[in-house]
């Protein structure tokens, strides 16, 4: 196998570029070859990192033009999800760290103000570009100050990402403002999944038809908009326009420029078209580019998802590094289960924003089609819906990772919570998630979740409690229920055959021990159990309470343990405001306090933590097994030996 160190590519035309500005002497040809550079570099460094392949391969072109065109980082270049940024950190003062991506203290996966000045705007969340961009171009001109300068905005956004609210809310918005303003719509016909819905089959029909026409513009005479190669083509498109009535595109209609499609790929497309629009342009421009998600290399090119995110590969064969499992993934767990649970109950039915893989409903979606819906990228409307299939008498569940359960969250109060409707949350991704950092973290869950009325929240503990948590879900049909459970592996444990509806606010004794109780909410008991080895021993042996509720409480169970140990420890893998602080206000409201209880309360500290391994990134949030023991042996006075030397 070859070396991935030294078997970098040949880049003698990128070894010159340091910066953007370097660009900016090179002809088109020299451009050209410095894309294919760039194509082979990235390729080379996502295969010793892993991480987002396909959607950088994919704007490789875009990336050189955009910034052999405009002047960066005064013009501000706004990256949708930013997961194809890396063409663009390797041009951008980054590439002798690009073979850190993803890892512990390396480059982020994703821009990041606090990384470069050529990261303007941070995202990881899709569909925001759009929005940043229009500020940064009301900003400029409102006289506003950066160290860097500031000039125009260029917003880049898949068709993907386009495809949510927020996408159009800025679209709107810039279109009434009028501002000189740049949106290149990156199509490629791909989301992470193949993209649903009405805007990708209009996206369709818009390439289906003539090339290069700005219809309107066309039929008012502007074709001196556009640069000369395609003058033709516009009058072309005016001709056509002669015999047709044409109402404008959708981006025009909302007060864009419509300009496109053109082939992303092509340099000799990309460069003339960037150059005219920034020489002339006066309000919004959408350009419509049509790009390949994994162009150039063949393995990602061939695979189901376009290798959108891939672990470390071999670049000659494509062959994927992944680690032997041992344990089947909780994702995994849960599309099995409701699979199960529908075959007996048609009228469970699962809601997923885009992401049918990474919520295991692709399992679900080719047993039962009909009651499986991928609404895109858009969980404001995927948590409103599933509301009301609710409402209308059927039992969804509606699949979200933690993080971007986030967008949804209002609909979730709104429409979910005050009308007390069962929608069944299943969060994926729940606590800290490695690689992709800060930004997918599932931290704060717990805490807006369990503030709300009538919110019945459950975690667990490992597969075999994600079973009994998913038909409890099913059967509850009283107002809503969310279960959390994290990326990953489970813990090995059996997978009960039939699973148990677990009693709403009960939890479960692990082990009985005394002086101290540690009360885990979630896949933390593993870590806990450790802990409590090591303690007992040094002679104390906890008492080990898994509350597989933070909402009801199961207040005997915790009152109880509060009256008969000297100290109770809760742990969660979220942020403060969730489990441990529901806790605390159970036993402040008993008045437990009055009486002496020493209580602590583990939960993610006050910081977004950067990507690492989840161990690692548990280990800086303190919450490994060792960092439980020194809590305990802390709590219960006991000095370590550590310090007993000191
Ligand atoms: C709010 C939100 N929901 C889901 C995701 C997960 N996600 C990351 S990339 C992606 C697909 C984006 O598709 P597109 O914008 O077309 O870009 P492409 O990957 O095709 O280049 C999705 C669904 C996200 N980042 N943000």
């Amino acid at each position: 196998m070859p070396d991935q160190t030294t078997d970098r590519p040949n880049t003698p035309m990128l070894d010159q570029i340091n910066r953007p500005a370097d660009l900016k002497s090179l002809s088109d040809t020299q451009l050209a070859q410095v894309a294919r550079e760039l194509r082979s570099e990235t390729i080379s460094a996502v295969s010793v990192t892993g991480g987002h392949l396909g959607a950088g391969l994919g704007v490789v072109e875009l990336t050189v033009a955009l910034h052999a065109v405009f002047d960066t980082p005064r013009d501000k270049l706004v990256w949708d999800v930013s997961h194809q940024c890396y063409p663009h950190k390797i041009l951008t003062e980054r590439r002798d760290r690009i073979r850190t991506l993803r890892t512990k203290d390396g480059l982020s996966g994703f821009t990041k103000r606090t990384e470069s000045p050529y990261d303007p705007f941070g995202a990881a969340h899709s569909s925001t570009s759009i929005s940043a961009a229009l500020g940064f171009s009301v900003a400029h001109d409102l006289g506003g100050v950066v160290p860097e300068g500031s000039g125009d905005a260029i917003a880049v956004i898949g068709d993907g990402a386009m495809s949510a609210g927020m996408a159009f809310e800025a679209m709107n918005n810039a279109g009434h403002l009028g501002k000189r303003l740049f949106v290149i719509l990156n199509d490629n016909e791909m989301s992470i999944a193949p993209p649903v819905g009405a805007l990708s089959s209009y996206l369709s029909r818009l390439y289906a038809e003539e090339p290069f026409q700005e219809l309107k513009a066309a039929a008012k005479g502007a074709v001196s908009l556009l640069p000369e190669p395609f003058r033709e083509g516009a009058k072309r498109a005016k001709d056509m326009l002669k015999g047709m009535a044409v109402g404008g595109t959708l981006f025009e209609s909302l007060g864009f420029s419509y300009l496109g499609p053109i082939d992303g790929h092509d340099l000799n497309q990309l460069l003339p078209v960037l150059r005219t629009v920034r020489a002339r342009a006066t309000g919004p421009v959408l350009i419509h580019v049509l790009t390949k998600k994994g162009k150039g290399y063949a393995p990602a090119e061939a695979a189901r998802d376009k290798g959108h995110a891939t672990a470390k590969f071999d670049v000659v064969t494509g062959e994927q590094k992944k680690s032997p499992s041992n344990a089947p993934s909780y994702t995994g767990v849960f599309g099995d289960e409701l699979v199960k649970l529908a075959a007996k109950d048609d009228k469970i039915c699962a809601v997923t924003a885009a992401m049918p893989d990474g919520t295991g409903l692709n399992l679900f979606a080719e047993r039962y089609p009909s009651r499986c819906f991928d609404v895109g990228i858009a969980e404001q409307h995927g948590v409103t819906f599933a509301a009301a299939l609710a409402a209308g008498g059927m039992k969804p569940f509606c699949a979200m990772y933690s993080t971007f359960l986030q967008r949804g969250y209002d609909q979730v109060v709104h429409d979910v919570a005050i009308q007390r409707l069962p929608v069944r949350f299943a969060i994926d991704r729940a606590g800290l998630v490695g690689a992709d950092g800060a930004t997918h973290a599932g931290s704060f869950d717990i805490g807006f979740m369990a503030n709300l009325p009538g919110m019945v929240v459950m975690a667990a503990a490992d597969e075999a409690e994600l079973v009994h948590m998913v038909a409890t879900a099913a059967a509850h049909d009283d107002g809503p229920i969310a279960f959390r459970y994290p990326r990953g592996e489970g813990e090995g444990v059996e997978i009960p055959d039939k699973p148990q509806v677990l009693e709403i606010g009960k939890g479960r004794m692990i082990q009985t021990g005394a002086r101290v109780a540690l009360l885990s909410f979630g896949t933390r008991l593993g870590e806990v159990r450790k802990a409590a080895e090591a303690l007992s021993a040094k002679g104390i042996t906890p008492t080990i309470a898994d509350a597989r509720f933070a909402k009801p409480l199961d207040r005997e169970m915790i009152l109880d343990l509060a009256a008969n140990h000297e100290a109770l420890i809760t742990i969660e893998e979220g942020a403060v405001g969730g489990f441990g602080s529901h806790v605390a206000q159970l036993l402040a409201d008993e008045g437990v306090f009055d009486a002496g209880l020493k209580y602590r309360s583990m939960v993610l500290p006050d910081i977004f933590i950067d990507q690492a391994s989840p161990a690692d990134m548990y280990r800086v949030a303190g919450m490994d097994a060792a960092q439980i023991e020194a809590k305990v042996l802390d709590v219960l006075g006991v000095a370590t030996i550590g310090e007993k030397r000191a």
